[in-house]
């Protein structure tokens, strides 16, 4: 497809580039993850966002596992080091001598808070969707391709490490789905990694900080120097006052799931934990580890969790569990059920042919046929800002996988193509707009260049 036959090309001006051919996008991004390379992690982005986070680093060491696997091994080691006693695994691991960033260690005060959070290591408090298994398993089938002694050294140290994944694993099992409903319960917009999607308008307007509370200064206006791209000051309000409540609860998941102003099950971290339960099982199986049977029990338990909040089309819902009530928006997270799998041929069907259909890829207005973080038919869809309406390169990965995996290879393929294509600009921004091609956010983003090494790579 050439720019000038893609769909939204008559309405809206396209962003005019220099496309990269495969092999130079590849290139390109893994010059990316070299100059964002601090050593033994990788930062998500230079300028907004100079630490470690939780699940960028799972999409980075998958596509680094394309350039060495003992590296993208490191990347899941470096995180890990910072998984606080009772198993969690902090979104951000804070690096020193880093540029400004808010809130950072200060303001999330863990080690003097929690007796859970690590002496290294300063970390924040929350969590974020669990991508580690799936990378940790593209680690063991990337190192097939290494030498003899590269594989024996890389093997051993996933045998170190997985034992911490499995405990991650049973940290949010236990205190994140305590009544086993097969749903993971989230405490801030921010532990989606979706922070301002419009999931999460309706809880986020019971969130009221106290009338003393006194908010800090923004960061990342000025790292982006770029408004409408952003969550507005009203959110950003919000989610520093829901900071300072898991605070005051002591980062304690018992009190925090009673008490937090934000509980809401996230259905699209559900789906990824049944994935990464599979794969976590299989890197058990293929290497002898056990625990086999408890991971696909877990695997199962959020397989339904996620299918028992489908509507008639297969789109699944959050919960509020704060009212008990389901949160019907049209997101991207609605495809969840690509991920965890378990549909019926006849929803399988109908949700796939809703992803295609005008509502999502099918728009005749994008740019390229890829899923919007919010559905352009939705109200409160905004072509530019953050996760209410951009494209994200992550998101197409994992939905890619979800076709792959539920055998819709059709679908799968044609997403693939426009995936690599979006990323020939050479750019890797953070998100894209839309309709425009317009790259948004913060850039070179490390997860962007990591999905394009992966999808280069075929
Ligand atoms: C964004 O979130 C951070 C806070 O965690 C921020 O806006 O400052 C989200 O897109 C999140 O999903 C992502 O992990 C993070 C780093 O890329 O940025």
């Amino acid at each position: 497809m050439t720019d000038s036959e893609r769909p939204g090309h008559e309405r809206h001006r396209l962003w005019v580039v220099n496309r990269l051919s495969r092999a130079e996008v590849a290139e390109r991004a893994a010059e990316v993850l070299r100059g964002n390379d601090r050593g033994l992690h990788t930062v998500a982005a230079p300028r907004l966002y100079p630490h470690m986070w939780s699940w960028d680093a799972a999409f980075i060491a998958i596509g680094l596992a394309r350039m060495s696997a003992s590296r993208a091994l490191t990347e899941l080691e470096t995180l890990f080091a910072a998984q606080w006693r009772n198993g969690m695994v902090p979104h951000i691991v804070f690096s020193a001598n880093a540029p400004l960033y808010e809130p950072g260690p200060d303001r999330w005060a863990s080690k003097e808070t929690s007796p859970h959070a690590p002496d290294h290591a300063a970390t924040s408090g929350l969590i974020q969707p669990p991508v580690h298994a799936l990378a940790l398993r593209r680690i063991l089938d990337a190192v097939r391709n290494t030498d003899a002694a590269g594989r024996r050294d890389v093997i051993a140290r996933i045998r170190i490490l997985w034992p911490k994944l499995l405990t991650w694993h049973r940290y949010l099992a236990d205190h994140r789905d305590a009544d086993g409903r097969g749903l993971l319960m989230i405490y801030h917009g921010g532990e989606s990694g979706m922070d301002n999607s419009p999931r999460w308008d309706t809880p986020y307007a019971d969130v009221v900080p106290d009338p003393g509370f006194r908010p800090f200064r923004r960061s990342d206006l000025a790292a982006l120097g770029e408004q409408s791209q952003r969550p507005t000051d009203a959110d950003y309000v919000k989610y520093q006052w829901l900071i300072e409540e898991l605070r005051q609860a002591r980062y304690d998941d018992e009190l925090a799931r009673k008490s937090l102003s934000f509980r809401v099950a996230d259905v699209f971290a559900s789906a990824i934990f049944a994935v990464a339960n599979e794969d976590l099982a299989q890197v058990a199986e293929e290497l002898g580890l056990g625990a086999v049977d408890e991971l696909r029990g877990y695997a199962e338990r959020f397989r339904r969790g996620v299918l028992g909040t489908t509507d008639d089309d297969g789109f699944a819902a959050d919960v509020d569990l704060r009212t008990d009530t389901a949160l019907r928006t049209k997101t991207i997270a609605g495809f969840a059920p690509l991920l965890s799998g378990g549909l019926d041929p006849e929803h399988r069907r109908r949700l796939v042919d809703l992803l295609l259909s005008p509502a999502w890829c099918g728009n005749p207005d994008l740019a390229y046929p890829l899923p919007p973080s919010t559905s352009p038919e939705a109200p409160e869809f905004d072509a530019a800002r953050y996760w209410r309406g951009p494209q994200w390169p992550p998101m197409n990965l994992l939905i890619i996988w979800g076709l792959e995996r539920s055998g819709e290879h059709d679908a799968a393929e044609r997403l693939r193509e426009a995936a690599l294509y979006q990323l020939t600009d050479g750019v890797f921004a953070e998100y894209y707009d839309p309709f425009t091609a317009h790259p948004l956010g913060s850039r070179p983003q490390s997860w962007s260049a990591a999905v394009a090494l992966d999808l280069a790579a075929g």
